[in-house]
């Protein structure tokens, strides 16, 4: 790769007339735009123990009440890109939420897309658009762009869940901003009702306006036994994996990350694809060894890691006689939206 000259070389008399009238010479900065054969990636293989996370989450209940705080959040901050930076990869941000018993999470919407996964607690609820999702260990509930929200708790103990947004690429967009509103009407339906089973599309008699989100809640039962009947049918097959998907189009569940849930047979070992997308992943039940090149994660129940793109990753459930059930989110749908999307042998 030949060396390209560097800003240095030039008159300064000649630089400082450039600056002065917001020019930039391209060549001193090609290769750092364009760097050779791969992107120059800040994403750092990162993993948060739940159990770190855990006690100063509660904490954070005890120092600021949810009036003060809107959403009670500990933000998962890959130090690659700087932890102020509040991104776990360059699309994706991660956030641990707590909402105690009897708290309110008041209703707002926003431009960036966001996913929650229930780590820990019954008896929340979320609102997203008047449709009232309970909020179960597991359950993947959506909140895509745009969609009024709020978040609610009947319960008697905290409940705990990972947020998952899209706010560090829509926020660099700049089109990131959010607006607050009253209390949702709750109207009646919940979506996993009208798509329970796969390949069975309902279909209204009298035309009526189609909703873009027909399914706001996928609930982990479901998802789990749609693994299960998936390792049982394919018993040969080398990775059981599911997509969060809409019911209605068959296109990923939201715009621009993508949702996963894989099982690790016992004592599975399974490399994935060296893709472009950067991953995160979390386990809702059981533990599993993330091996990002030379970096090695052991990963228990509720640990969450990320993995930057252009990078291979072992996943091993080093269990004999538990399964393990790992949710993904990645960056799949924007890079194939953008064209860049890739895989590497
Ligand atoms: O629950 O609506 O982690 O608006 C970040 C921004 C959660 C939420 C986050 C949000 C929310």
């Amino acid at each position: 790769m030949n060396d390209l000259g560097r800003l240095e070389d030039l008159p300064a008399d000649y630089v400082a007339a450039l600056t002065a009238q917001n020019l930039v010479p391209l060549w001193p900065n090609l290769r750092g735009v364009l760097p050779p054969n791969k992107p120059r990636i800040s994403t750092r293989a990162t993993h948060w123990p739940y159990a770190a996370i855990r006690p100063l989450l509660i904490q954070a209940g005890e120092l600021t009440p949810i009036e003060k705080a809107e959403r009670r959040v500990l933000v998962l901050a890959n130090p690659g890109h700087g932890l102020d930076k509040m991104q776990a990869s360059a699309a994706m941000y991660l956030g641990m939420q707590l909402l105690l018993p009897g708290e309110w999470a008041p209703s707002h919407r926003h431009t960036p897309n966001a996913v929650r996964m229930v780590v820990e607690g019954e008896g929340a609820w979320s609102t997203v658009d008047g449709e009232k999702c309970p909020m179960l260990r597991g359950d993947l509930i959506l909140t895509p762009t745009g969609l009024w929200h709020e978040h609610g708790h009947d319960g008697t103990e905290p409940v705990i869940w990972l947020d998952v947004l899209d706010l560090p690429l829509v926020y660099y967009m700049e089109t990131s901003y959010h607006v607050n509103g009253g209390r949702q009407d709750v109207t009646p339906g919940h979506g996993e009702r009208s798509y329970a089973r796969g390949g069975l599309l309902p279909t209204p008699v009298f035309e009526r306006a189609n909703k873009a989100y027909p399914m706001l809640r996928y609930p982990w039962a479901d998802a789990r036994a749609a693994l299960e009947s998936l390792a049982a049918n394919q018993p040969e097959e080398q990775a059981v994996q599911i997509t969060y998907a809409n019911p209605q189009t068959g296109a990923h569940a939201e715009n621009i990350l993508g949702f996963y849930a894989l099982m690790l047979r016992p004592g599975q070992t399974l490399t994935l694809p060296t893709r472009s997308p950067a991953m995160v992943f979390h386990v809702i039940e059981g533990g599993a060894n993330v091996q990002v090149t030379d970096q090695n994660f052991q990963l228990a129940e509720a640990d969450t890691c990320c993995a930057p793109g252009y990078t291979p990753v072992t996943l091993r459930n080093a269990s004999t006689t538990q399964a393990a059930f790992i949710f993904i989110a990645d960056e799949t749908p924007l890079h194939q939206k953008l064209g860049v999307y890739e895989t590497r042998p």
